[in-house]
């Protein structure tokens, strides 16, 4: 290459011009990057999981759309230069040039380093944005939330992660507890995610709720149901050999139906004696002062339990 020092002259190898490849580059590209976001939005963005059971869900959806907009012409951009590449500047019989030596490109290396910074840094805003403010993500915020939805018309509900099932009490009804999350519709609800043991994860996928339960811990979460129907709360961190096991279904009704549920469950719990049995109502309980929290409902839900645990009568060993 030293020796022969070929001229750069702005010709093919038959002597043709060359054609201006960064613009069929962009064209081609843009073409691409049109179709897939176009699909993206309209096509794949309103079958995206979690669905929209929920407030947070809606946004987890829009969250995923929205990277996958900007992310698709990114990476359609990297494909089409690579085909491009691939067929126009292949290596061809009798041509053992090396190309020629490139330093710098001030217009290229400021398109690509005022692109990519765009891309981060909106993302970075989007991201921030959509955790913290329009309606919480669904997530865990631990006991001093840094969002709190407005209004105060909040549904507290208080879920309690025991080995291996959860219970659900409710606070603004007596203290009652369920097996099962029920839940009105519209109505923003505030979790109060805590555990008598280890470490389980409540984790309401089609609400896109999802907080971690400690022990002693009061962990928030918020989320606001818009539809009504039924969803599956499994515990999504590894709490003891029945981990697996430990999921439950819920359902979110109309809020007529759900104030007629909660009060005859209240009103049977407290003729049946449970609510003068449970413990006051605590943002966290010391397991070895309550033993007895849940076991009530478990009396009463028929469910056999040891020492206040909860094992499932499919279990095929009970201790
Ligand atoms: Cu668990």
């Amino acid at each position: 290459m030293a020796e022969s020092q070929a001229p750069a002259a702005p010709a093919g190898s038959d002597g043709r011009a060359e054609p201006n490849h960064g613009l069929r580059i962009f064209l081609i590209w843009i073409v691409l990057a049109l179709v897939a976001d176009l699909l993206i939005w309209f096509v794949w963005y309103p079958h995206l999981p979690p669905g929209r059971m929920s407030e947070s869900a809606e946004h987890q959806q829009l969250d995923i759309a929205v990277l996958a907009l900007a992310a698709a012409p990114v990476m359609l951009f990297v494909w089409t230069y690579f085909g491009y590449t691939l067929v126009n500047w292949r290596h061809r019989d009798g041509d053992d040039d090396d190309g020629p030596p490139i330093f710098g490109h001030t217009g290229l290396q400021a398109t690509w380093i005022g692109g990519t910074a765009v891309i981060v840094l909106a993302a970075f805003v989007f991201g921030t944005v959509e955790l913290i403010v329009p309606a919480g993500a669904g997530a865990g915020e631990g006991p001093l939330p840094v969002w709190k939805p407005s209004g105060h018309n909040l549904l507290q509900v208080q879920v309690i992660g025991q080995q291996w099932q959860f219970t659900y009490r409710y606070p603004q009804f007596g203290g009652m507890e369920s097996t099962t999350l029920v839940l009105p519709d519209n109505r923003p609800v505030e979790f109060h995610v805590t555990s008598l043991d280890v470490i389980h994860s409540f984790w309401a996928y089609l609400l896109a709720v999802k907080a971690d339960a400690n022990p002693n811990v009061d962990n928030v979460a918020y989320t606001t149901p818009k539809h009504t129907g039924g969803f599956t709360v499994r515990c999504s961190e590894l709490c003891g050999i029945w981990h697996g096991a430990m999921f439950d279904s819920g359902r979110v009704t109309t809020p007529t139906a759900f104030q007629a549920w909660a009060r005859a469950t209240e009103l049977r719990e407290h003729q049946l004696g449970v609510l003068a049995a449970l413990p006051p109502y605590a943002l966290t309980y010391d397991p070895t002062v309550v033993p007895q929290l849940g076991q009530e409902v478990v009396k009463v839900a028929g469910i056999t339990g040891a020492n206040g645990y909860y094992y499932p009568p499919s279990d095929p060993e009970q201790p």
